[in-house]
């Protein structure tokens, strides 16, 4: 556990009790301040009273006037759609509101962190998607020359249930627009921008407001290093304003769709291999088809961030490529849970957006998608330039039908559970096909999360295999 710096003797409000919640609470606690909490769930309060908080209406002018900060977690949304009332007595009272990642930032250097030789260094990686797998990777390809990293953040995992770094080690960090939104320290080593799509656009109040809350993890306080991709204008604009031209190589650019051969510092892939260019001259190559644990140019775009971060860490291009070969993926995420018959069953669940389901169905041929859920804003055109991948479409999701009408082009079963797409998918399936869960939509409708959705297709194939 890491402790909170800064607040000793003094009262800071902690709004929402979940795993960010409540690890703030406790590292409060272990930096000597008095965490007072709320969450508006009972059970949560009740979690949180057994571990010895006192639970509070924060919103009351006599508690509110006590609290030297109020820390909010990131599920809660504080200005859109609806301000939280907290948050707006936060504001009324001139109380400074932040969350775990800021007092994390400004916790960093303070108290232990002081005697190490090395001080640790921080990766941040944000983006609309790629950020779990880009981290992940980044950490396994430290580990695996050698060196200690650990992961927290969107990932899982509280900021401050990282364990005290030592001399060297690395911290890697996902971060969502939601935390980067809110913190008011973010002070990483190396910030990285995967990539930008809509998401969580009613949270944000658009896309603007989106681009704009990632946009901070470069701004406050600036990063020594920046790994941006450039495949959409809003990572080249990032790109324009972060560096003082093509030749400033505290910018490493990421592209998937472009060769990167000018004068700064560059990583990109074409079919299949990544390159790295600096100064204009290329420095190092490698062969990404037979990775099996990235495939797709998607994760060619992740592997192209992790390498650019792990270059700038300092480690070696053949020992990242060795790493690359190690990396199993991540669950949920083009995971391949099966081959039976010449048909393989890819488990990607996580693909919650369009843009994210549009990729993992470039990254397969023959596709039996199984699709559908909860549908997000800005409806599903996005994905009509992928749909040549598809065979056929087997739709979930309490609102399958009207979901299968707007894929147009495209022959789309409605069936409405996964046991029932699972059950035709594998019926028609042939030699060659890929039956691929990547739905386009969150799971909210038929599940608790996208992880369980996930299972549940695992569980549906692996009985009938
Ligand atoms: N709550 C309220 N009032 C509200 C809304 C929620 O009191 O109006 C309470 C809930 O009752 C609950 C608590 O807030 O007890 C939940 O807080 P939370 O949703 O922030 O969840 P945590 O468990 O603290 O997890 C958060 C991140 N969750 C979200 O951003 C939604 C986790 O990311 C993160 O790993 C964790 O902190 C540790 O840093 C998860 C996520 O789903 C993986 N992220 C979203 C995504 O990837 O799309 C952004
Ligand atoms: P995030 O943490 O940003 O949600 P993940 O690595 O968990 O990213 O992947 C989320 C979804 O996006 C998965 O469906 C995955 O296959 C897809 N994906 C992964 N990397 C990328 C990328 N670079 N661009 C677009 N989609 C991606």
């Amino acid at each position: 556990m890491i402790p909170v710096a800064g607040y000793a003797g003094q009262s800071v409000g902690v709004l929402g009790l979940g795993r960010s919640g409540l690890s703030t609470a406790r590292s409060l606690r272990e930096g000597g301040a008095e965490a007072l909490c709320w969450d508006d769930n009972v059970d949560a309060r009740e979690r949180a009273a057994a571990e010895g908080f006192e639970c509070v209406d924060l919103a009351r002018e006599a508690v509110m006037s006590r609290l030297a900060a109020l820390v909010v977690s990131p599920g809660i949304p504080h200005l859109y759609p609806e301000p939280n009332r907290v948050v707006t007595a936060a504001l009324m009272a001139g109380v400074p509101v932040d969350n775990d990642i800021g007092l994390f930032f400004a916790s960093l250097g303070s108290g232990a962190w002081d005697a190490l030789d090395v001080p640790p260094r921080v990766v941040a990686v944000t983006g609309s998607n790629g950020k779990s797998t880009t981290s992940a990777l980044i950490a396994h390809l430290i580990e695996s020359a050698g060196k200690t990293a650990q992961l927290a953040g969107n990932i899982g995992r509280g900021v401050f249930d990282l364990d005290v770094p030592l001399s060297g080690d690395v911290i890697v960090l996902e971060l969502s627009s939601y935390q980067t939104e809110l913190a008011r320290a973010l002070t990483p080593d190396i910030a990285v921008f995967t990539n930008l799509s809509p998401d969580h656009l009613d949270r944000h109040h658009g896309m603007g407001g989106y681009f704009a809350a990632k946009r901070r993890l470069f701004a406050e306080g600036g990063p020594d290093r920046a790994v941006i991709g450039v495949d959409e204008n809003e990572g080249l604009f990032l790109d324009n304003q972060l560096s003082a031209g093509q030749g400033d190589d505290r910018v490493i650019r990421v592209s998937v769709k472009r060769k990167l051969t000018g004068h700064g510092w560059n990583v990109y892939a074409r079919k299949g291999f990544l390159a790295e260019w600096r100064k204009g001259r290329q420095v190092a190559s490698i062969d990404l088809r037979e990775v099996k644990g990235l495939p797709g140019a998607h994760n060619h775009q992740n592997a192209c961030a992790a390498y650019a971060v792990c270059r700038a860490l300092g480690l070696a291009p053949r020992d990242i490529e060795q790493g690359f070969h190690s990396f199993k993926g991540l669950p949920h995420r083009s995971q391949l849970i099966a081959e039976a018959g010449g048909v393989s069953y890819v488990n990607d669940s996580k693909a919650t957006n369009v843009d994210a389901a549009e990729k993992a169905l470039r990254a397969f041929e023959n596709v039996r998608w199984i699709c559908g859920g909860l549908e997000k804003e800005g409806g599903l055109s996005g994905l009509q330039d992928a749909l040549g991948h598809v065979k056929k479409a087997y739709v979930i999701g309490r609102e399958a039908a009207y979901f299968a009408m707007q894929l147009s082009g495209v022959e789309a079963e409605v069936c409405t559970t996964m046991e029932k797409a699972v059950e035709s998918a594998m019926k028609e399936a042939e030699a060659g096909d890929v039956v691929l869960l990547a739905p386009a939509a969150a799971s909210f409708d038929q599940y608790d999360s996208f992880e369980k959705r996930g299972d549940d297709f695992t569980q549906e194939v692996l009985k009938r295999l």
